[in-house]
């Protein structure tokens, strides 16, 4: 991936353009799809900063409709949190706004607009943001991001429309045709057999949940979307739905001359996710012939992380249904209501909260709260474990998800919504007013 350049001398300062403009991108050899893109490139840029450190974007918007920037998991203030409308206005075509906020927190995080969010999301606008912490311990010199994504076009590389299947596609979640990693399909990593490697994966796919399996080798997650996590945790499957992040440490074996594959196994995420689909092959592992590395070090990353206190948390109730279709179409909808018809929740500032979730319809929904991470809390009060921060999480069909979140110094009307797009543009949004604010005017 690209990785911009750095216009400010200061070393705590990452001060870069990005301009969200249309381009010939290339996925596959001769293969181009007409993008909407930043800076020409899917994925956009991956900005890359230390903790702590003073990130200065200077977007301009060369597409023909309005668009923001929003960054998806950083504890930035309300101005910076790039919802028209709620915490800034729309930037119109040729226009620019500059995002200037610190980024608190180590992880992997990344970029969108929220204009039209399955539209833009789904022709190319993304992109990841790497927070690193060099005094992380981790310990994996070979480290690699690697951005989950997928994009519909035609034998022309015109992009597919944005309402194809009408209804239906809202509701089911419309997935590109052509599965990316890095912007391309199946691009090819390089590896030394047995050494370890450290991926930083995140999925900015407007809906594909990306189900991973390596030929059945593990994965050993040490972190998520807000950094590192309490203890490593090892796995052969890794499900990484829409928004979502993980900080894994693989060590792949194999010979060379026989590449292992990694591919996007079927999940069942309702009706048609699993029917007459076929696995994907997201990359591939090409093994040099260096002598495989016998020895490695079980992989001890921990991270001490305080047990949140859920007595005293206020609880908060949500529902997410999908009522039968009427007129025609369809809408998912929050304790009753859909986006356009809903009030906002409302918490004090420094309040901790314990969000009910009860998803209540046939899809799942990757719930998603902008700028304030979470932890997740099981059905007898007690918080899940390994400890981890997360700012987006997926809510299966017909189940509840607890999450305990405390609000910081922040105020502002803070969204939340499901990360599937066409979810998110069918009805499923909400916001929370946080301190003393006046509410938006949405509804
Ligand atoms: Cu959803």
């Amino acid at each position: 991936m690209v990785e911009p350049a750095d216009l400010n001398p200061d070393p705590r300062v990452v001060e870069i353009n990005l301009a969200a403009q249309l381009a010939d991108v290339e996925i596959a050899p001769g293969k181009r799809v007409h993008a909407w893109t930043y800076n020409g490139s899917i994925p956009g840029p991956l900005i890359k900063t230390r903790v702590g450190d003073r990130l200065i974007v200077h977007f301009t918007n060369e597409l023909k409709e309005p668009t923001t920037v929003h960054w998806h998991g950083v504890r930035v203030p309300i101005e910076m949190d790039g919802v028209p409308g709620i915490s800034q206005p729309e930037v119109n075509q040729g226009e620019s706004f500059t995002y200037d906020f610190v980024v608190r927190d180590a992880g992997l995080y990344w970029y969108h607009p929220h204009v039209r969010s399955a539209a833009q999301v789904g022709f190319g606008l993304s992109g990841a943001l790497l927070v690193e912490d060099p005094d992380d311990g981790v310990g994996v010199a070979d480290q690699v991001t690697i951005v989950l994504n997928d994009i519909g076009f035609d034998a022309r590389g015109n992009l597919e429309s944005a309402d194809s299947g009408g209804s239906a596609g809202m509701v089911f979640g419309r997935e590109g045709t052509y599965v990316l990693a890095n912007g391309r399909t199946r691009p090819v990593l390089g590896a030394r057999s047995g050494a370890p490697q450290r991926w930083r994966i995140v999925n900015t796919a407007k809906s594909r949940f990306f189900y991973l399996d390596l030929e059945g080798q593990s994965f050993t997650v040490i972190g998520s979307d807000g950094g590192l996590q309490e203890h490593p945790v090892t796995t052969d499957i890794l499900l990484v739905t829409p928004g979502e992040r993980f900080d894994v440490i693989v060590t792949p074996k194999g010979k060379a001359g026989a590449p292992l594959v990694l591919r996007a196994m079927l999940y069942n995420r309702g009706y048609g996710s699993v029917e007459y689909r076929s696995v994907e092959e997201v990359l591939s592992i090409a093994f040099t012939d260096q002598a495989p590395v016998t020895a490695t070090a079980p992989v001890a990353v921990r991270r001490a992380l305080a047990a949140p206190q859920v007595e005293g948390a206020t609880p908060v109730n949500i529902e997410l249904t999908l009522p039968p279709m009427q007129n025609g179409k369809s809408e998912f909808r929050v304790n009753g209501v859909p986006f356009w018809k809903a009030k906002p929740y409302i918490a004090k500032l420094g309040e901790t909260q314990l969000w009910i979730v009860k998803n209540s319809s046939d899809w799942d929904h990757p719930f998603h709260l902008h700028g304030f991470f979470f932890q997740m809390i099981d059905e007898k009060g007690q918080p899940l474990r390994p400890l981890a921060w997360k700012d987006t999480v997926n809510i299966p069909m017909k189940t509840t998800a607890r999450l305990l979140v405390s609000f910081d110094e922040r105020p502002g009307e803070w969204m939340f919504h499901c990360h599937i797009l066409d979810h998110a543009d069918g009805g499923l949004m909400g916001t929370v007013l946080v301190g003393p604010v006046q509410p938006s005017t949405h509804v």
